[in-house]
């Protein structure tokens, strides 16, 4: 499936893989990307047959390389912040998916690009790519809540480094900061991707998605309330048909079928 949003959607079995494909623009993120995206992950979460999503970009030269700065140039103060308002609503999404989103990044991921990864669960980077939020110079500053994504996986005194420079990082560096979960061969990107979003589609999806929860949200309180949260969700998992499956499953000395 296409769309003139520039987003491609294909299946590999459980697994839907979303391109960003706008190569001539390096991917360069638009309103009506993010509308198909929003659409899109709306479709794909009630979708029973899919149990992961991997996002990345056509060609192999950028993810994303941010917002479309020629669209950029047009905003004004209004219409700025109803673009950051869809955007940040459908970055959210991305968080709020209740199944593994992975990024594969290709080649840039800067600004919007870089921000719209950090929203996933986790980042696999091909050693070709390269990282930053440039916004500062061009005299604005990250709208997709990349000062508070950044600042919580690499740190403020790296986050600020990275925003107060607008400097590029390559993926080793990424890497060593915990911005990316791996680094691979660029050539081997999509296959190793798929091959560790492959360890988690045959686990229990309903365990994954509190997980998830128990994470996302449970990081934004302090330690006793997040365990707490934590055990809220343990109670819950005992109501669902996986949890039945998979201890059963275990104690019969055969492996689980989840649903
Ligand atoms: N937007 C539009 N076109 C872009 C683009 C971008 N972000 N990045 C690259 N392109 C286009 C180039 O203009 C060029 O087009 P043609 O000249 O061929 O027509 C084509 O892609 C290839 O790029 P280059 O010729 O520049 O390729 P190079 O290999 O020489 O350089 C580069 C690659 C990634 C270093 C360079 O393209 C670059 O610096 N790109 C810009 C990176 C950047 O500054 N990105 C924007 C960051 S700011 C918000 C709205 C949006 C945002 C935030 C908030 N609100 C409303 C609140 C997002 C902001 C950002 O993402």
């Amino acid at each position: 499936m296409s769309n003139e949003s520039n987003l491609l959607v294909e299946r590999d079995g459980a697994v839907a893989i979303l391109t960003f494909n706008n190569p001539k623009a390096l991917n360069a993120l638009t309103a009506a990307t993010f509308e198909a995206l929003e659409a899109t992950l709306e479709e794909l979460a009630t979708d029973q047959s899919v149990r992961a999503v991997v996002l990345t970009g056509a060609g192999n030269k950028a993810f994303i390389a941010g917002g479309d700065i020629s669209v950029l140039a047009t905003l004004n103060v209004e219409s700025a912040r109803q673009f950051a308002l869809l955007a940040q609503q459908v970055i959210d999404k991305i968080e709020a998916f209740p199944k593994p989103v992975v990024a594969a990044i290709n080649g840039y991921a800067l600004g919007g690009g870089c921000e719209l990864a950090m929203a996933c669960d986790l980042r696999i980077a091909a050693d070709t790519a390269r990282f930053g939020q440039p916004e500062v110079k061009l005299g604005i500053i990250p709208g997709f809540a990349g000062t508070q994504r950044l600042a919580r996986l690499v740190g403020k005194a790296r986050a600020k480094e990275m925003i107060f420079t607008g400097e590029m990082i390559d993926a080793a560096t990424a890497d060593r900061i915990g911005l990316v979960n791996r680094v691979v061969p660029a050539e081997n990107l999509m296959k190793e991707t798929l091959a560790l979003v492959a360890t988690m589609t045959d686990k229990s999806m309903s365990a994954i998605t509190l997980c998830k929860e128990a994470i996302d949200h449970g990081l934004e309180m302090d330690f006793a309330r997040g365990a707490r949260y934590e055990a809220d969700l343990f109670g819950l998992s005992f109501a669902t048909p996986d949890a039945q499956e998979g201890l059963a499953a275990f104690l019969e000395k055969r492996l689980p079928k989840f649903k």
